[in-house]
């Protein structure tokens, strides 16, 4: 039988969190999974299919209609298929999840610009953007949870959104000593991130595949562009990143070349 296909680009967010909501509905096998390499330009039907744009996840339905935004498809899934809910019930308390999800945005982009950040003199600029938004969740957590784990019960919308970014945000912890400061302001933020990140569903990708394949984010190409002096990007398929060093740190310095980073 024809199945929803997503058409996805490795490690990216984006498409976990689609692939962490089928999880969570114990449908892990209800939509194929058709993986783009991003190294190099989209194939022609591929952009047909989106009209023009290379953002990815998209969503073609068995009949063949296309959605595009992880956000939206993932309201897709949560309709479609719509139990178990994952999405909360009580109308307050959806509200509440609207509410934290709203700042997914603004998060993901404080964490991509500071790791692809090179200029020294921006670093503490970038970090206390980032701060910033995590101290927006730790004040969001606090008040509707205070004592507890999760938004609120269990892992929902609101943390399977984060998640995904939140274990990108690894490389943060590899490539710029990023952590979350001691002390009140971010404890439960850190309680949040930690469950969030060690939660079963929420698997696909690990510490080490994220530091390796993001090492040209990390001097400041994203989105499979070729960072200078090199022929082959972090994102290639071969050789694949388990058979790859780990990378090195000093991304200020310099930008290691295609053998330090295992890619030919
Ligand atoms: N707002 C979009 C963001 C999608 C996005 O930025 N995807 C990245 C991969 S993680 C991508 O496709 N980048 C390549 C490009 O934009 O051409 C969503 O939530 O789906």
């Amino acid at each position: 039988m024809k199945r929803p296909i997503i058409y996805h680009i490795p490690v990216c967010p984006f498409s976990q969190r689609v692939e962490i909501l089928l999880d969570l509905k114990g449908l892990g096998d209800a939509v194929d999974y058709h993986v783009v390499d991003i190294t190099r330009p989209r194939p022609a039907w591929l952009l047909e299919k989106s009209r023009g744009t290379t953002a990815l996840p998209i969503l073609e339905t068995e009949d063949g209609r296309i959605l595009k935004e992880s956000l939206v498809i993932m309201r897709y899934v949560e309709e479609r298929f719509a139990t178990p809910r994952i999405a909360r019930s009580d109308p307050f308390e959806r509200a509440v999840e609207r509410l934290v999800m709203s700042r997914e945005g603004p998060f993901g982009m404080a964490g991509y610009r500071f790791v692809m950040n090179r200029d020294r003199a921006r670093t503490a600029e970038l970090r206390d953007a980032l701060l910033a938004e995590y101290a927006w969740l730790d004040d969001a957590l606090r008040h509707h949870n205070p004592d507890g784990t999760w938004l609120f019960d269990r892992f929902g919308l609101a943390e399977l959104v984060y998640t995904p970014l939140m274990m990108r945000f690894w490389f943060l912890e590899y490539y710029e000593d990023f952590t979350l400061p001691d002390g009140l302001g971010f404890a439960r933020v850190r309680r949040w991130q930690e469950a969030c990140r060690a939660h079963p569903a929420a698997q696909q990708v690990g510490f080490e595949r994220i530091v390796k394949l993001y090492y040209d984010y990390a001097v400041g190409a994203g989105n499979g562009a070729l960072p200078e002096g090199r022929a082959r990007s972090s994102f290639v398929f071969d050789p694949d990143w388990p058979a790859r060093p780990m990378p090195p740190r000093d991304k200020y310095d310099r930008i290691a070349g295609d053998a330090e980073l295992g890619l030919v």
